[in-house]
């Protein structure tokens, strides 16, 4: 096989949970672009809507699906329902998170919980309800997102520390499992990404001043910039395809240098 065709998505399915948009939106125009047929899920059928719709826009035509990730039962007719009408999922990206920014002692155990749940216990369940038919088919991808708080802890993100960080375990323990039936499951860990989910870090404060952690993160940061979720899309393609076939139970962090990097001195 040349080495183009390396990359290649071409007859291949691939899941991309919650990707209406941000992180998992991006990792599937990538997909797309590689020549997968993209199929989705989000909690809300409003949501699947206009995810279908954005889509479109970027000339992709994508399956979706409501369902929550957390949700077992939800998730086997989810998989049932893609396989009959799509196809078997080749390729498995559990992108679908939260996260809750509150002081550990003032967090409650179930707002713990609901972390627990979406991070780590949903990519457990769909990688679960996905890996029999990989195994019957002979092959399979399974990428899981995780994070810089796989590795770093900070203040008030206790609970999505501790699923990424189990997120980044059951990545290796899935990968030493599966890997004889040629499964290979990875992990993507994002640096900081302009994303939905971290525009609270970045708003602009009062003062027209950039936010403190903002420029945190920008002299913590190699590359001297926040994370575009399109930067996400060749680590994807890579991690996707035969081109990474022999690369299982790896973390790879798209994150600017941030983990390399002990900081720039402030002036
Ligand atoms: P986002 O903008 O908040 O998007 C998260 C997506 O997940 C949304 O589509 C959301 O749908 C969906 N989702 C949440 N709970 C769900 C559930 N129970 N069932 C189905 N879908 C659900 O987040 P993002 O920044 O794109 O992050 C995507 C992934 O990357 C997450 O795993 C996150 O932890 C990880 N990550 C993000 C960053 C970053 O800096 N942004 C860095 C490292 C890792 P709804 O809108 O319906 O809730
Ligand atoms: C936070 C951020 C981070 C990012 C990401 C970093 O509050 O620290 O939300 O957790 O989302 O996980 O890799």
């Amino acid at each position: 096989m040349n080495l183009a065709n390396q990359f290649s998505l071409d007859g291949k399915v691939a899941l991309v949970t919650g990707a209406s948009y941000g992180i998992g939106f991006a990792i599937a125009k990538g997909l797309a672009a590689a020549g997968a047929t993209i199929v989705f899920n989000d909690i809300k059928q409003e949501l699947v809507d206009k995810g279908i719709a954005a889509y479109e826009e970027e000339g992709i035509k994508a399956h979706g699906y409501v369902c929550d990730v957390t949700d077992e039962n939800g998730v086997n007719t989810m998989v049932a329902q893609i396989e009959k009408e799509v196809g078997v999922i080749d390729i498995l990206v559990n992108n679908a998170g939260i996260i809750k920014r509150i002081p550990m002692v003032d967090m409650t155990a179930e707002q713990f919980r609901q972390v627990i749940d979406v991070d780590l216990n949903a990519p457990f369940i769909v990688a679960k309800a996905v890996i029999p038919s990989m195994i019957k088919k002979g092959h399979g991808k399974i990428i899981n997102i995780c994070s810089m708080m796989s590795e770093l802890g900070r203040e008030t993100v206790s609970a999505y520390a501790a699923a990424k960080g189990g997120l980044k375990m059951l990545t290796k323990n899935i990968a030493s499992e599966y890997g004889e039936f040629n499964i290979q499951c990875n992990g993507i860990g994002p640096g900081y990404i302009a994303t939905p989910q971290t525009a609270p870090l970045r708003e602009t404060q009062a003062d027209g001043s950039r936010h403190p952690f903002d420029q945190f993160i920008i002299a913590k940061t190699p590359a001297g910039r926040w994370g575009e979720a399109e930067d996400l899309s060749g680590p994807a393609v890579f991690l996707s395809s035969d081109a990474s076939n022999f690369v299982n139970g790896h973390i790879l962090y798209v994150d600017g240098g941030i983990l390399a990097y002990i900081g720039k001195q402030p002036q």
